[in-house]
């Protein structure tokens, strides 16, 4: 494949005005008629050809201004349509025929069919799977768009826009017409056909109009489309109040289907969902669920501004509209949840995702600089970090003057296609700020190590912080200059209270309240008048993306878990004093039998846990033992995941044990009796209740009292993490055996439970958990075809069994690279994505690390390998 560079961008020959297209569904075929109303742009030669994109197209006919044109006039492959000797001046009509068989579609890439009904995805490049087209973000236009299908196998037809006319066609054939006003890129093209039931509801905006909208699922499945209905005029809500941003067209309409590569697509007024984002009820849904369901409704509602109305040039931009989309979704997720909680979550994604893709071979800039395949793109870094960043402007500019650089942004960029530059002008000029250092962010790659240290000088009474940071050079070989790193942090009292002084800066930061800006490579802060010695709490809520080495005595970090105000740092105290003590087990010599953590800090997390004051929801993520990935990644090299396990199940047992009285209190909290309201406030309570029983049985090692909790769940919620605790503490026992086949006889016709099934055994830390997965993959309900099985079970085999996958003997690599190369032929951009999971080879101890290797090295010599398969293993032996 080739490289594209965004060095290399310049605007098309031609500009689009409009497109009209029409699509004739039958079964076996799709016949395409797209008509184009072009013009050559002015200052472009007068010779140049009409270079169009394609993707395993089939050309049949092609005419210019309603003349057949001539074959030499013309070159088309299945990739690419030339057409030559087109007007010099004025506009002209380009009509093309294509023939596609959606039947056949296994990307699901373009149009496609999923339980028989008719769908689009094109982001990035799948409009060209349909027809011939300039097809890029930064080529808009609006769209007409006609759609014929049988009345019986379809009888609902929609695309983008506004539905302006429908009717009979004679032989059980039946059309509909949908008309876009607004310019869109092609990437948002979307078309749906199919038999499907419908949740309607309507909203009306802040000036007084009424939009319809609907969700449309499978039959029989609308009344489980309630609670993302409710998200839905949630986040339209949302949007007016806090960002002033109005619905644009008279419907909005999402559909559920359930072969999809992403979670969503926020096609103009028409989004498109995996079905697992959108069908609930407390009976097949967790509370993970419904928050997930909450954020991807958001989030693609909120693509509608950003994203739709204001999209990329050209996706190296990506993070402009996806970096943007996850703040705002962030922040919805905020005001409407718990906003401590909700960081908590985040920071814990960003660590979990972000931050070993930052440190290892698949490393890239937020905003990349290149690429292969732009599908391997849609990362953790353009996503998180790219939130991260737009954070940090909002942490700089402070709530005011952010919003007015939002507020700018959509004023002067509307119906563009914009770029990082235009977006990072409207902060500049709406903070009255130089951001230029700042913007580094989006150039270099890395995750920035910030070192703090600090001296009480006694006789002064003066307490100096010391800030350095520093930048490793990785594999995008990126620059090393320092950033703009916006450091929030408090001096905190010895009953907690938040110490006011004075401070002095020297070096290379300024100090704004609350605020540390550090912009060079170091700086010292000092503290002056302070009667005693205070706490330093830094970096609260995660106010930047780096690795923070903060050489703290844990007594401080104790005072802070119990102290502090900022409650995401009184999390975070525990968190660093966990991990530290799990990492430093981690590299203690097998046999070595000094337990894993200190008293005090099994203590103190047991304090907060059974601290009726805090949020049980805040309590349930104290209860969250930092993952063994992450302990991995703290270790950095020479990892065996057997060890890291011991150490993580050691803890747990330790903490059970001495917290037994809380946690049978805590267990016990949330029974059966307590109806299902799917809210943060009652998730939060289930969440403690759950992680309370899990620290029992890990401590008792009894599956009776689990598998009494699975018997007595009132929601899907309680009963699977009872029959999770089952499945991974108490494998092939009984009890565990008897709730799985019960758990499968229940739920045996939801295809969205069922996944779970899938991924819980495939989660199981045991080397015996391959045998039951290469058994799971032989079951007559596994199939390559859809995605979300996929996922369960060979994804998150992969990603999230760290004893499994990593067996000593490599079988579970060959495993999951046996699969990788199987998928790669159906879906390849399934198969890349879970081959990043292979990416941290060069951390782990030298036999997993050759076996790893070789294993990537198998792969990347397999014949025919897809792009996105060859990108993935080629940059990750690099
Ligand atoms: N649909 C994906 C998202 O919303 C890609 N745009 O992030
Ligand atoms: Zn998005």
């Amino acid at each position: 494949g080739q490289t594209v560079r965004l060095a290399d961008y310049r605007r098309t020959d031609f500009v689009l005005r409009g497109v009209d297209m029409t699509l004739k569904l039958f079964e076996g075929r799709t016949e395409v008629l797209t008509r184009l109303s072009l013009e050559r742009r002015p200052g472009a030669p007068a010779n140049a050809a009409l270079e169009l994109d394609g993707d395993e197209l089939i050309l049949e006919s092609i005419a210019v201004d309603g003349a057949i044109l001539e074959p030499g006039r013309y070159d088309a492959t299945p990739e690419s349509l030339s057409v030559t000797g087109l007007p010099e001046t004025g506009p002209f009509e380009l009509a093309i025929e294509t023939r596609i068989a959606p039947e056949d579609n296994t990307k699901l890439m373009g149009l496609y069919r999923s339980n028989g009904i008719w769908c689009t995805q094109c982001e990035a490049e799948g409009f060209r799977r349909i027809t011939y087209f300039l097809d890029r973000p930064d080529v808009l236009a609006p769209y007409r768009v006609r759609i014929e299908a049988d009345r019986a196998a379809a009888p609902v037809l929609l695309s983008n826009g506004n539905p302006v006319e429908s009717g009979d066609l004679g032989d059980g054939r039946h059309f509909a017409v949908w008309d876009d006003p607004f310019n869109k890129p092609s990437y948002l093209f979307a078309v749906v056909a199919g038999d499907l039931d419908a949740l309607r509801d309507t909203f009306l905006t802040m000036s007084g109009r009424t939009v319809e909208l609907g969700i449309y699922t499978e039959k029989g499945r609308a009344r489980q489309a309630a609670y993302a209905m409710d998200a839905l005029k949630r986040s339209m809500a949302w949007d007016e109040r806090r960002f002033g941003r109005e619905y644009d067209l008279d419907v909005f309409n999402v559909v559920a289907i359930a072969d999809f590569n992403m979670g969503a697509m926020e096609n103009k007024g028409l989004n498109v969902f995996n079905h697992k984002y959108v069908l609930l009820d407390p009976d097949i849904a967790t509370d993970a669920d419904y928050a997930g369901v909450e954020t991807v409704i958001a989030h693609e509602y909120f693509h509608n501004w950003t994203g739709n109305r204001i999209t990329c040039r050209d996706w190296f931009q990506l993070c402009l509209k996806e970096g943007l989309t996850v703040y705002r979704d962030q922040e919805f997720s905020a005001d409407e949840r718990e906003r401590t909680v909700q960081r908590i979550g985040s920071v814990r994604r960003l660590k979990a995702h972000q931050f070993p893709e930052d440190q290892g071979p698949l490393q890239h800039p937020v905003r990349p600089g290149e690429y292969r395949e732009i599908n391997n793109f849609y990362t953790a870094t353009v996503y998180d970090k790219g939130a991260e960043v737009v954070r940090m402007i909002a942490t700089l500019l402070g709530e005011a003057d952010f919003r007015k650089g939002m507020d700018l942004y959509f004023e002067r960029h509307d119906g563009e296609a914009a770029t990082i530059e235009d977006f990072v002008a409207c902060f500049e000029q709406a903070g009255a700020v130089d951001l230029s250092q700042f913007a580094l962010w989006y150039a270099q790659a890395g995750t920035p190590t910030l070192t703090v240290t600090e001296a009480w000088d006694p006789q002064e009474r003066r307490h100096t912080v010391r800030l350095r940071q520093s930048l490793a050079p990785g594999a995008a070989r990126t620059g090393t200059e320092p950033m703009v790193l916006p450091i929030r942090f408090g001096l905190v009292g010895g009953n907690g209270e938040e110490r006011r002084a004075e401070g002095r800066v020297a070096g290379g930061a300024r100090l704004d309240g609350d605020l540390i800006v550090l912009d060079g490579r170091e700086a010292t802060v000092t503290f002056a008048g302070l009667s005693d010695r205070p706490y330093l709490s830094v970096l609260r809520d995660f106010s930047a993306p780096v690795t923070l080495e903060h050489d703290q005595a844990e007594a401080d970090r104790l005072a802070l878990a119990r102290l502090d105000r900022n409650l995401f740092n009184r999390w975070r105290a525990l968190d660093d004093l966990l991990s530290g003590g799990l990492t430093r087990a981690a590299r203690r010599p097998l046999g070595d039998t000094a337990p894993s953590l200190d008293g005090a800090v099994v203590d103190a997390l047991l304090a907060s846990a059974g601290d009726e004051e805090l949020d049980p929801a805040f309590r349930g993520q104290v209860l969250t033992l930092p993952g063994e990935a992450e302990i991995a990644r703290q270790l950095g090299e020479g990892v065996d995941p057997d060890r890291v396990h011991a150490v993580v199940e050691d803890a747990r047992a330790v903490i059970g044990r001495k917290g037994l009285s809380t946690f049978a209190r805590l267990a016990a909290a949330e029974g059966s009796d307590v109806p299902f309201t799917p809210d943060a406030a009652s998730a939060g309570r289930r969440a403690l209740a759950n992680a309370a029983l899990a620290y029992l049985a890990a401590a008792r090692n009894d599956p009776a009292e689990v598998a009494a909790r699975y018997r007595s769940a009132g929601n899907m919620t309680d009963r699977i993490a009872a029959l999770a605790i089952l499945g991974h503490r108490f494998p092939q026992s009984d009890a565990s055996e008897e709730a799985l086949a019960d758990f499968y006889r229940r739920y045996e016709t939801d295809e969205l439970v069922l996944d779970k099934w899938f991924a819980l055994q495939a989660t199981a830390p045991f080397h015996d958990a391959l045998a039951a997965v290469e058994r799971l993959a032989g079951h007559p309900r596994f199939t390559m075809r859809n995605p979300n099985r996929v996922r369960a079970l060979v994804g998150s085999f992969a990603a999230s069994n760290q004893v499994a996958f990593h067996r000593p003997d490599g079988a579970g690599y060959r495993f999951v690279a046996e699969k990788l190369v199987a998928l790669d032929r159906i879906n390849p951009q399934i198969a890349a994505r879970i081959a990043t999971t292979f990416r941290a080879w060069r951390s782990f101890e030298a036999g997993r690390r050759a076996k790893l290797e070789e294993t990537l090295r198998q792969i990347a010599e397999t014949k025919g390998l897809s792009k996105d398969l060859g990108d993935i293993v080629d940059r990750s032996l690099k």
